[in-house]
């Protein structure tokens, strides 16, 4: 099989002025189409074919791991987002949880500006689930790195590279963070995700 680009699931001027049309131009209509087209153009012969996003990534190593998990980092960044997003508006599944497992959303929210600011270069913050504990995370990852190789779920991401915020916040990492949190957060996509024991 071959993976094609999915479309935004929202207008790319939907998320303006906290995300603009143009950086969805050249970030979700440009960087994330090449990987893509580099992982179809190594597909073949590989032993990949006719596996799921999920399965080739698991299998995957070297420079076509790069482009399937920058592939799947990015689909999920598209969704982890949402026009009038962001803030404490959390569903109480996952409200509870990140309660329980990161000691409430304030302690939730600077550990993930943490993190997303000690990622240096390019690489990806997100909110995860383990899978054999059950309990919430928050970890960073580098390049094209994706959780699932560590057994974890991921709930949401935020991208960290300079692509993601240079057209919007060139250098301001903090201030896109800020923003992402506040503004831009899918907190019922994350939900949909989160398992409940
Ligand atoms: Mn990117």
């Amino acid at each position: 099989m071959s993976f094609t680009l999915p479309d935004l699931p929202y207008a790319k001027d939907a998320l303006a002025p906290h995300m603009s049309a143009e950086t969805f131009d050249y970030h979700h209509g440009k960087h994330h189409q090449a990987y893509i087209n580099v992982a179809n153009d190594m597909l073949p012969g590989s032993g990949l074919e006719g596996l799921s996003l999920e399965e080739s990534i698991m299998k995957a190593e070297g420079k076509l791991f790069n482009q399937l998990g920058q592939h799947y980092n990015h689909s999920l960044f598209w969704e982890s987002m949402a026009p009038n997003g962001g803030g404490k508006n959390i569903p109480s599944a996952l409200s509870d949880k990140i309660d329980s497992d990161l000691g409430g959303y304030d302690s939730f929210r600077a550990d993930f500006i943490a993190k997303g600011m000690g990622q240096f270069g390019s690489g990806w913050v997100w909110l995860v689930q383990d899978n054999a504990s059950g309990k919430l995370e928050v970890i960073n990852t580098a390049n094209a790195d994706c959780p699932l190789t560590e057994n974890k779920t991921p709930l949401l991401v935020c991208d960290v590279w300079e692509h993601a915020y240079y057209i919007d916040y060139r250098n301001a990492r903090p201030k896109f963070l800020d923003v992402f949190l506040d503004h831009l957060v899918n907190w019922e996509n994350a939900t949909t995700r989160l398992k409940v024991e």
